[in-house]
């Protein structure tokens, strides 16, 4: 693909970024949900139907994530963050802190993040670090056992949509790393950058299920292929005659 002429990219992350990292991914054989099934753990109902195991899913990840840290592929988006003079949004579907870690700063968490909590009484949220389980109070209205993670769950409205969709709608290059395309809408953001006339590339160890809608699919693991291909962009940007 060529890069030159390119100004604003999105990039979109899924599980596969953080999977050299030691987190295990949703689905395939490994797959978080293997001893969990969605309906379990990842809906509201489930959390009303079972707070307790919900907090046991979610402590457990939260725990697991002072454990590991950014791998090469976070490392390079935030190099990219970093050096690259145009538009630029990562949105990250993930929900642990790898992305920033590694110094990204133009990053959204669509479907929210592990180290944050949300008080259903007075509709706070705030940065939560340890367990959080039923009974833990709320630290800005004081109310107890209203707390859950603040976690996008299936059939609710994902985070910052209307600035992904303008971010999308002024790309040029759209970028997904690490994802199955399995769940809406992050699913459907290549087609809204394609309609609006991004180029688009798919990084992931295999083609994944919405990889007929892009340009291009290079597959490996996103620790070789997205530093590889973060030098190459900033490489045509400098031979580029806009960036001058
Ligand atoms: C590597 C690698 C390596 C491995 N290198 N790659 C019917 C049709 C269409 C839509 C719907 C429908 N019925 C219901 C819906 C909507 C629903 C949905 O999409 N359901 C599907 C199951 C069909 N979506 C929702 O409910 C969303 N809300 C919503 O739609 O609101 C209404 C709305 C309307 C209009 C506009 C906007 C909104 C909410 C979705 C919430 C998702 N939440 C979860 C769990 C919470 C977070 C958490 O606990 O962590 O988010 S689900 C789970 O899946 C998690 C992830 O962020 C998300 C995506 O998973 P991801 O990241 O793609 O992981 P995997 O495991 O699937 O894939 C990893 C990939 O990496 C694989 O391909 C590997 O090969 C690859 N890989 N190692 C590179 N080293």
């Amino acid at each position: 693909m060529d890069f030159s002429g390119i100004r604003n990219i999105v990039i979109l992350t899924g599980a596969g970024v953080s999977a050299e990292s030691g987190l295990a991914t949703f689905r395939g054989p490994d797959g978080l949900w293997e001893g969990h099934r969605v309906e379990d753990v990842c809906t509201p109902e489930a959390y009303r139907r079972d707070p307790a195991l919900v907090h046991q899913f979610y402590d457990a990840r939260r725990e697991k994530l002072g454990t590991v840290q950014p791998n090469a592929a976070h490392e390079a988006l935030a190099r990219l963050d970093a050096e690259w003079p145009g538009e630029l949004l990562l949105v990250t579907q993930n929900v642990d802190d790898l992305h920033e870690r590694a110094g990204s700063k133009r990053l959204l968490h669509m479907h929210g993040e592990l180290t944050s909590a949300w008080c259903l009484a007075c509709d706070e949220r705030f940065g939560w670090s340890g367990p959080m389980g039923e009974e833990a109070s709320c630290p800005s209205c004081g109310e107890r056992g209203r707390i859950r993670p603040d976690i996008v769950w299936f059939g609710e409205m994902p985070y910052e949509m209307e600035r992904i969709e303008e971010a999308l709608q002024r790309a040029d290059l759209f970028v997904s790393v690490g994802t199955s395309g399995a769940v809406y809408p992050a699913a459907g953001f290549v087609q809204t950058a394609r309609y609006c006339g991004a180029k688009t590339l798919e990084i992931n160890l295999e083609p994944s299920l919405g990889s007929y809608m892009f340009d291009e699919s290079r597959t490996g693991r996103a620790g070789e292929v997205v530093p590889a291909w973060v030098d190459e962009l900033l490489q045509s940007d400098q031979s580029s005659p806009i960036s001058r």
